[in-house]
């Protein structure tokens, strides 16, 4: 007879499991809670301490930690193995079905106690998923509920489960503890470090862990292997979005999408952006996601040639059937109506990418920004918000209306992601010009200038570091630029406000900078 253990806290499908099982023939063992479970529904079960001849004691802390149990899991298919078993009256188990005491939902809990946590270390558990694990040869082993429909399945078809399943349930049980451990791990250290008095957030040892969505056709560039991870907890995040139609993503794409996607999430009313090479070439503010559309391609119609565009808003009909006129990678939005992806349908090759519910969350792992160098890796907060315009500073002696704050708002938002150094031209909650990446801050000043040409007049500029000489300004008041937005804080301000006041701009300091390199 086939013997089974089944020991599970997350109870989720564990009847239809049962029941499958019973029906093929196994003899069911299972701890006190499962008992009770299947018990309960008319399962035939037998209680784990008939089987140990041994009560559950502890509290529950030493259940099915007994040779009864391991000797069963753990023995191979062989003579003196099973004269051994037989000599000391313990069963083959052939399947294992364990999943942990809850440690991370435990720990998620804003009230938990440190009792509470420890209690919720699962040691009985783990030590029967790698005894199977291990002995993968002869006994499977299922961490994951999402499985059972796939095991019953096999077991109906092929009577057994074959020797390649069981290695790849063992690889997954295994992983499985380790992240399980990992969770450990952390929050003890978490623990230690706060009642050390540590001020730092970021933990001694940086364990990472993500799934392989899918390998990718190449990196950046063709002689480039490459691949996409994913959180497990990406959901409403961009790693979590989910593609309706198109080609795969490229590794280009991601980067670009992640520029894209924080940019449009800036901004309460409808807009769009346009990203090339994660810069924006275009972004607007519009009453309707056509009209923000519309204004974000004039911005450049020459660069968006190829771009990804983002919006804030559902992507309707009208507003489909204008980009469908053109070429873009990748649209991403928090919806498409259904006209709309009606009519994207025979652009094959355009990936259309819904963003779930939690938007904003543009987050690495714990809302962490990661970097690799060679060697290591750099780990930073993720750079959120920013001063909103009543805590900005004006400095000048012109002052700027509600107007010119609002526009100025805007522009500071866009320039925030534009990579350093940085400047953006806009009027009318529109771009005009952008200086993205230039290695002096008044080539970047030159190149939004001549973008914006006769425009310029009665623009606005934002810069997402301060002025180190007086120069981008001369250049800014030549053109007519009306008012400037950047944090302040140069050796040279006074220098800098001088000149500005001389060329009668208006001129806030914001006090916080926004690097991108
Ligand atoms: O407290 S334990 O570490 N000691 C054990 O011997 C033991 N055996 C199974 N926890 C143990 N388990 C765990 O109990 C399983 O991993 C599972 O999460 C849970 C199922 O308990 P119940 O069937 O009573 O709900």
């Amino acid at each position: 007879m086939k013997r089974v253990v089944i020991s599970v806290s997350d109870k989720t499908g564990i009847l239809e499991l049962g029941k499958g099982l019973a029906e093929l023939g196994y003899e069911i063992i299972s701890t006190g809670g499962t008992f009770k479970t299947l018990n309960e529904a008319g399962i035939p079960v037998r209680y784990v301490t008939e089987i140990t001849g041994f009560p559950e004691i502890l509290d529950g802390r030493v259940k099915t930690l007994h040779p009864m149990v391991h000797a069963g899991i753990l023995a191979r298919d062989t003579a003196e193995h099973r004269k051994q078993l037989d000599e000391n009256g313990i069963g083959l188990v052939d399947l294992v079905v364990v999943n942990l005491y809850p440690f991370r939902e435990t720990i998620a809990k804003p009230d938990v106690t440190f009792e509470d946590a420890i209690e919720n270390i699962d040691i009985g558990g783990p030590t029967m998923v790698r005894a199977a694990a291990k002995n993968q040869e002869r006994v499977a082993i299922v961490v994951n509920p999402k499985r059972y429909t796939e095991i019953l399945e096999t077991l109906r078809q092929e009577g057994e489960i074959s020797y390649a399943l069981r290695k790849q349930l063992a690889a997954e049980a295994f992983a499985h503890t380790a992240d399980y451990d990992k969770a450990i791990a952390d929050y003890l250290e978490k623990q230690q470090a706060q009642e050390a008095g540590a001020t730092s957030v970021f933990p001694e040892t940086l364990r990472l862990t993500a799934e392989k969505a899918q390998d990718l056709r190449y990196g950046e560039n063709p002689q480039q292997n490459a691949a996409f991870y994913r959180n497990s907890n990406s959901e409403g995040t961009l790693a979590g979005g989910v593609q309706l139609q198109g080609k795969e993503l490229s590794y280009n794409n991601w980067v670009d999408m992640e520029a894209a996607w924080s940019l449009a999430q800036e901004f309460k009313e409808p807009a769009c952006v346009i990203i090339k090479h994660t810069n924006p070439c275009g972004a607007a503010l519009g009453k309707t996601p056509l009209e923000a559309y519309e204004r974000a391609l004039e911005a450049d119609p020459v660069s968006a040639f190829g771009g990804i565009i983002a919006f804030n808003r559902v992507v309707d009909a009208e507003c489909a059937q204008l980009i469908h006129e053109r070429f873009f990678e990748v649209i991403l939005a928090p919806e498409f109506s259904p006209e709309a992806r009606e009519i994207f349908k025979d652009k094959k090759n355009l990936r259309l990418i819904i963003i779930g519910r939690r938007g904003g969350q543009h987050t690495s792992e714990k809302g962490w920004k990661i970097r690799t160098i060679q060697g290591g890796f750099l780990v930073q907060e993720e750079d959120l918000g920013t001063t909103p315009s009543t805590e900005w500073e004006v400095v000048t002696e012109q002052k700027p209306t509600a107007e010119d704050l609002r526009e100025l708002e805007f522009a500071w938002q866009v320039v925030k992601h534009v990579k350093s150094n940085a400047i953006v031209l806009t009027k009318n909650g529109q771009t005009l010009g952008v200086g993205a990446g230039q290695m002096n801050r008044v080539g970047s000043v030159k190149i939004s200038m001549e973008q914006a040409g006769d425009k310029a007049k009665g623009a606005y500029l934002a810069s997402d570091a301060f002025f180190p000489f007086p120069d981008s300004l001369e250049e800014a008041a030549k053109a007519g630029v009306r008012a400037v937005v950047q944090p302040g804080g140069s050796i040279r301000d006074e220098e800098v406000l001088e000149v500005a006041n001389r060329l009668n701009l208006i001129m806030v300091f914001t006090h916080r900078r926004h690097f991108q390199h």
